[in-house]
């Protein structure tokens, strides 16, 4: 068997949590493979609206196995909150729930020095969610990370002051007022010792033997596509590999074990945080999306910015993630306009018109080039099938289709399970 890669093709927050849940029936594993505390996945069904941060959004289907991959990256205050949050919902995560041993520790330093870097940078901040991403990956990477197995040995603590020890003397070089951290130490220990009732596993066998007894998995990503640490709008990203080839080093999985890649996108486009966003809408039409949306951060509840879709970026996160279908997400935010734009092409200012992202996209000014569609200006929420759309809907579908060249199977027309319409 494969496994199928589900990812976000924008900025974040496309709808993943929904799709995935939506998905998951036909799946005997999710699996998330990068980001962390960082994600706020969202599902609604019964009239219960819930969010997940750290926990693939399989947990709600039973029989189902959610893992936690290695290439995650885990605070495990906010993994006990959120497990203790969903009690109520007798969900059965000792056997439905299982964390790589080699998955990162957030630590209560990471999460200060993510702000002190942020304070640091004053204007030319990158609006990071302030969960202790950057820094966690950052050690990750220079080899000196705390790991979900390591606090099963007995000099977990010695580890874990050695480390804090640096992260002290890099705090005390940016002047950063670290009095809170013996209260969130105390937290983070008591958080520790209920880790440790989890299972802790070492995930990439999980997977693969789950692969070769012919389970299906589908691959959960967070963030999106142009926050991806190579392809995004660098320094304006997070720090991990939000792509598909991602699932491959954030599970252990071989490229040849891929199947599916669908990709998750919205019928507007939204960012929260810096950087680059060259649809970027700053009229009455971003505030209406906005409003009409809910566009709000589900971690930090940050206001989105918001605008129209952005082809060239589209393009883009297709080629690099090789994704095989399209779902289209929040199209019912759009009912209330009487045109709907498309940007096609990108205007360099002073210079010529393109289809690319180019590499100095922070410094180049960019007027997009839109292609304007008629709206369709119709509730959709008593809408049951792809043929009840409005011709107006269908001809943005279609026109989506054909420029993106991959079929769109799925179109999202309100937040509830059951507002899934498939093509
Ligand atoms: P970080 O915290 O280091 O990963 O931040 C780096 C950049 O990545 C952006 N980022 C996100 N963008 C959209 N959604 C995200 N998750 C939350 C959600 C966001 C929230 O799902 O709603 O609640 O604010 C997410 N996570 C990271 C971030 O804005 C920085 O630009
Ligand atoms: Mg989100």
């Amino acid at each position: 068997m494969k496994m199928d890669v589900l990812l976000g093709l924008q900025w974040g927050d496309e709808g993943k949590g929904k799709v995935v849940d939506f998905l998951a029936p036909k799946y005997n594993m999710v699996a998330r493979f990068q980001g962390g505390p960082n994600a706020g996945h969202t599902l609604e069904f019964d009239g219960i609206k819930h969010v997940l941060h750290q926990i693939p959004s399989g947990i709600f289907r039973e029989n189902l196995k959610n893992i936690i991959g290695n290439g995650v990256v885990l605070d495990p205050v906010v993994l006990r909150k959120e497990i203790e949050g969903l009690k109520k919902f007798n969900i059965a995560f000792q056997q439905n729930l299982f964390i790589s041993k080699k998955a990162t520790i957030i630590i209560p330093t990471h999460k200060l020095l993510d702000a002190a870097y942020e304070k640091s940078k004053g204007d030319k901040k990158i609006g990071s969610t302030l969960k202790g991403i950057g820094p966690t990956y950052q050690d990750k990477i220079g080899r000196v990370a705390l790991r979900v197995g390591d606090i099963l040995s007995p000099d977990f603590k010695d580890k874990y002051q050695a480390l804090v020890e640096k992260h002290k003397a890099v705090l005390k070089f940016y002047d950063f007022d670290a009095s809170e951290l013996p209260s969130l130490e105390r937290a983070f220990f008591e958080a520790i010792e209920f880790f440790k009732t989890l299972n802790l596993v070492n995930s990439e066998y999980d997977v693969n033997q789950s692969l070769a007894a012919g389970e299906k998995i589908l691959a959960e990503g967070a963030q999106g596509s142009l926050l991806d640490i190579d392809f995004g709008s660098y320094p304006f990203v997070t720090s991990s590999s939000t792509m598909a080839a991602g699932a491959c080093t954030g599970l252990g999985v071989a490229p040849s074990a891929i199947g599916e890649v669908f990709g998750i996108f919205k019928a507007y486009c939204t960012r929260v945080g810096s950087g680059p966003f060259p649809t970027e809408l700053f009229d009455e039409d971003g505030d209406r999306m906005r409003k009409e949306g809910n566009e709000f951060g589900s971690t930090t509840g940050r206001p989105r910015r918001c605008g129209w879709i952005d082809l060239p970026a589209l393009k883009y996160s297709l080629m690099i993630n090789g994704v095989t279908q399209l779902f289209m997400m929040k199209a019912d935010v759009l009912n209330i306009f009487d045109e709907i734009k498309v940007c096609t092409h990108y205007q360099v200012k002073d210079g010529e018109v393109i289809d690319q992202l180019p590499f100095e996209i922070g410094e180049v000014e960019l007027e997009p080039v839109y292609q304007t569609l008629k709206g369709w200006h119709q509730d959709l929420s008593e809408v049951n099938s792809y043929d009840e759309f409005p011709t107006e809907l269908k001809d943005y579908v279609s026109f989506l289709e054909k420029e993106l060249n991959v079929p769109i199977k799925m179109v999202s027309v309100g937040p509830d399970r059951k507002q899934t319409i498939m093509k």
